[in-house]
């Protein structure tokens, strides 16, 4: 009889652990969030930032606790590297499809965001680019591409008008490092600035891995021009600012957001000094919850962010805005709630438009002055 009974009581605390282990799978549904930027390569720091602004968000959801059709999510970031590169992006974005990831805070590069584009459409995934500026990214039709910066349609004009009424250049040179990114900013500047009466002395084509660029340097001094346009990332923008001060070019060097990261007074030196800059979006300490943003990402991560992680930290935040709308963490759900979206965060607010861009988008104007970022100017558009 005693064994009989123990043996009862066994078995009914086994079937007990089972149901508290069940109850328990049930009630954590983990959703997977996809990240996409480059994570090797020249721009990797660029990439790393974007993916810890990712990475807090998710953090500080789960911390928070997230409850989605009355059960409890669990977050889980799916960071894939795409090394910058075209094809490893579409193979970085299979992947994430692949891992069945909710929505994707990718990529990085507007070279990568577009080929990358097409996988999430027919996979029914919801895209958001936490920084391709080309404007081509959202003009292809696709339901499931937006993204948290402004456009290069909007970032060359501004740049070229205060080039134009601010620095009062009357010719420029421009390079551009022939990436869908660096071209699509430099021809869109190039427009403006002929419009504005700027004269263009010579547009030149470099690329994305050049490191020498005292050839295209050394001609540009001799056209005199007041200013050089350079259409890149920093890994390139910053030695070439660099290379040029070196040569006695006095030019101011204008860039867009590509080059103006945090870490470009590493990049480019003193001659960092030199450069005109553009953001896509509202500076840091003039967007809602930039400064405590900054304060966090610095004690979570030990160091400054570069450029990108308020608008990866945001976009996580309007994917799970969508899950909660829709009250649902299927893709397609989460997809149909998108276009609804008003959200605030950090870097302000963001409601899209018919294409996935936004709404009311911002550009801001820097400079560097002993190796810190100066804004200049904030465009409203
Ligand atoms: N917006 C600059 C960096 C990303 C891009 O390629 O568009």
């Amino acid at each position: 009889m005693k064994g009989s009974s123990s043996h009862r009581t066994l078995a009914l605390t086994i079937i007990a652990v089972a149901c508290t282990q069940a109850v328990a799978a049930h009630a954590d549904q983990v959703v997977k969030i996809g990240h996409s930027a480059p994570l090797t390569g020249a721009i990797a720091h660029l990439g790393k930032d974007s993916e810890n602004g990712a990475r807090l968000a998710v953090e500080e959801i789960n911390a928070k606790g997230l409850v989605i059709g009355g059960q409890r999510v669990t977050l889980q970031l799916d960071s894939q590297d795409d090394a910058g590169d075209p094809r490893a992006a579409t193979q970085a974005a299979q992947k994430l499809v692949d891992d069945k990831i909710v929505g994707v805070v990718g990529h990085l590069n507007s070279g990568t965001s577009i080929p990358a584009s097409r996988i999430y459409r027919d996979a029914g995934i919801v895209q958001i680019s936490q920084a391709a500026t080309n404007p081509a990214y959202t003009q292809q039709g696709f339901k499931t591409t937006y993204r948290v910066v402004a456009t290069d349609a909007q970032q060359g004009p501004a740049l070229a008008t205060y080039a134009a009424q601010s620095l009062h250049v009357k010719t420029v040179a421009i390079v551009d490092d022939a990436t869908a990114y660096g071209q699509g900013l430099a021809n869109e500047f190039e427009k403006t600035a002929k419009s504005l009466g700027i004269r263009v002395v010579s547009h030149d084509a470099t690329n994305d891995k050049a490191i020498d660029f005292r050839a295209i340097v050394t001609r540009i001094k001799g056209e005199n021009p007041d200013a050089i346009m350079y259409g890149g990332m920093d890994a390139t923008g910053g030695p070439f600012a660099k290379q040029a001060r070196q040569l006695g070019v006095r030019a101011r060097v204008l860039a867009g957001d590509g080059v103006c990261s945090g870490d470009l007074p590493n990049l480019a030196g003193t001659a960092a000094d030199n450069v005109v800059c553009s953001e896509a979006g509202m500076a840091l300490d003039r967007m809602p919850g930039g400064t405590a943003f900054a304060l966090r990402y610095q004690n979570r991560f030990h160091q400054p962010l570069q450029v990108y992680a308020p608008f990866a930290y945001d976009a996580v935040f309007i994917i799970v805005d969508a899950m909660q709308r829709a009250q649902s963490t299927d893709p397609a759900k989460t997809l149909a709630a998108m276009p609804a979206t008003h959200y605030r965060g950090v870097i302000g607010e963001t409601s899209f438009d018919a294409k996935g861009d936004l709404q009311h988008g911002v550009i801001s104007l820097y400079t560097y002055k002993d190796g810190k970022k100066q804004l200049l100017d904030v465009v409203k558009l």
